[in-house]
């Protein structure tokens, strides 16, 4: 909803802290993860749901892999790989090898562990179970209270289109290192499920982790009815940027924006969420360049530490988020 109606919104809520506020996050791959995790070591497993981006799902050697809605179930379990992310801890390679050496593709890795969670999911969701109800089912195998939600159940490809033609998510991002210059990002028309709509209804504040806006946040925006869920009802949205002295945390969002033909910077990163959002948290590092850009109008603007390099650091985001979100919303 515009920022201006904010104060009307906020007047709405009751007192109460975080403890008892229901709270949703809006997550990509590995930047959604970390902040999820941070709000998971605050707030009450039944208060926390996380809608995970399924735009860069794909069917690879006969399986389904679902990138990000595994970062954020393995980061949430405190799994994860700690160099890279993505991926299992402790990880070994031994089915990768041989694939290769039978001729198979290689150039997107899955570790031995991961890969069992790949064939699990693979076998529920031919026998009839739905996307949502296989996450819960690893959710609950990894020991993960919380609910982690993907955006929608149906397959909902994100295409690249870049100056070397139309492609799939990870062919780009992968296999091209993501390094043909993008055009546009085409997005199918997918509906969400009423686990989604359920949890959005009953949120009183809704975090935009900071994910690539393009190909992490805007396809579960994407799917409908998310985004005018998000514009329309009473709770408070606030996002995080991506961007720190005009370059990405991680990956390509920055190159993205360059490509795209807009500025790179946080302020260019609220400006393109608009009027979805109420508030704007940004690196301390972008305070100069958000003044000089200036033109936030009536966003509420909050600038932190916003790097994340270990779980406190997660943490401590995460509960800066909340006190301000809670000042607000008690105000
Ligand atoms: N990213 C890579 O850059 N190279 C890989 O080989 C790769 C394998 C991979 C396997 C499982 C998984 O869950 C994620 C994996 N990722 C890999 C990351 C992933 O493709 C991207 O980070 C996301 O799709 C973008 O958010």
């Amino acid at each position: 909803m515009p920022a201006s109606s904010s104060s009307s919104k906020l007047e709405q809520r009751p007192n109460s802290n975080s403890q008892n506020r229901n709270i949703v996050v809006l997550a990509g791959g590995v930047g959604g993860a970390k902040l999820a995790d941070g709000v998971a070591q605050i707030v009450p497993p039944d208060n926390l749901t996380v809608i995970v981006n399924s735009g860069d799902d794909f069917q690879h050697l006969g399986l389904t892999i679902c990138p990000d809605l595994d970062t954020v179930v393995y980061t949430l379990a405190g799994i994860e790989n700690p160099e890279t992310g993505w991926g299992r801890a402790g990880e070994t390679w031994r089915i990768m090898a041989e694939v290769g050496r039978l001729g198979g593709p290689e150039w997107f890795k899955l570790g031995d562990l991961d890969l069992a969670t790949h064939l699990v999911r693979s076998q529920l969701l031919a026998t009839g179970h739905s996307l949502t109800e296989v996450t819960q089912t690893l959710c609950n195998k990894f020991g993960i209270e919380i609910s982690v939600l993907p955006m929608c159940d149906q397959p909902a490809p994100t295409m690249i289109a870049t100056d070397q033609g139309l492609m799939p998510f990870q062919t780009w991002f992968v296999e091209q290192k993501w390094q043909p210059a993008v055009r546009e990002v085409v997005l199918p028309d997918v509906i969400s499920t009423a686990q989604v709509v359920s949890c959005l209804e009953n949120a009183d504040l809704i975090l935009i982790a900071p994910s690539n806006p393009f190909v992490s946040i805007d396809p579960i925006l994407n799917a409908y009815p998310i985004r005018s869920m998000l514009a329309d009802l009473a709770e408070l949205v606030v996002a995080v940027s991506p961007i720190i002295a005009g370059e990405a945390v991680k990956g390509p969002a920055a190159k993205m924006m360059g490509e795209m033909g807009m500025r790179v910077s946080s302020a260019a990163i609220a400006q393109y969420y608009g009027d979805l959002i109420d508030v704007f948290v940004f690196d301390r590092r972008d305070s100069a360049l958000l003044n000089q850009e200036g033109s936030l109008n009536s966003l509420i603007t909050f600038q932190t530490d916003t790097l994340m390099n270990n779980r406190q650091d997660r943490r401590r985001l995460a509960q800066e988020i909340l006190n301000l979100a809670m000042e607000l919303l008690n105000s």
